[in-house]
């Protein structure tokens, strides 16, 4: 019996801290800002956890961030439309290697020309406890990555949302 429960409660608390920002509720869709339509979107994979979240962040009725998640919980791909045009211009993903993040990429088109300018790239190594850093810009919009770094930094992760 005390079994049963926690393997009844375990999803519920995972379920609780990937959507901590919003009122807990069993809907797929919710209305967050109380204007009777919806703006929050959740869908659910066969063994009941999220697997993508929409948002409608500026109430317009389109969907501007999508957030796609792995069967155990973890975000590995958000898009943004942070101009809400229409046009995801954020991309951020992120790979896991156990329990950890081992690799993370954005990229963004800044200027708005469905091309993008500017490109993060994070390498983890855990045994070393460095992360290197790639990062490429094309501060001209030109299509050329004429500026770039690479630098290391101590084990810090992004932040995952
Ligand atoms: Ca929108
Ligand atoms: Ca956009
Ligand atoms: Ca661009």
């Amino acid at each position: 019996m005390k079994y049963l429960i926690l393997i009844l409660f375990l999803p519920i608390v995972s379920w609780a801290n990937q959507i901590s920002d919003i009122v807990e509720t069993n809907k797929s869709n919710i209305d967050t800002n109380g204007d009777s339509k919806d703006d929050y979107f959740r869908s659910f994979s066969k063994k009941g956890r999220i697997s993508e979240i929409r948002k409608d962040r500026n109430f317009d009725q389109k969907i501007d961030e999508i957030s796609s998640y792995k069967d155990n919980g973890r975000l590995i791909v958000n898009k943004r439309d942070n101009n809400f045009d229409g046009y995801f211009e954020e991309t951020h993903n992120q790979e896991f290697d156990d329990d950890l993040i081992s690799f993370e990429k954005i990229n963004r088109d800044e200027n708005n020309d469905r091309k993008d300018d500017f490109i993060l790239e994070r390498t983890y190594f855990p045994r070393s406890n460095v992360y290197y850093e790639y990062i490429q810009k094309d501060p001209t919009f030109s299509g050329n990555f004429s500026k770039w770094s690479l630098k290391k930094y101590p084990w810090k992760p992004l932040v995952a949302n």
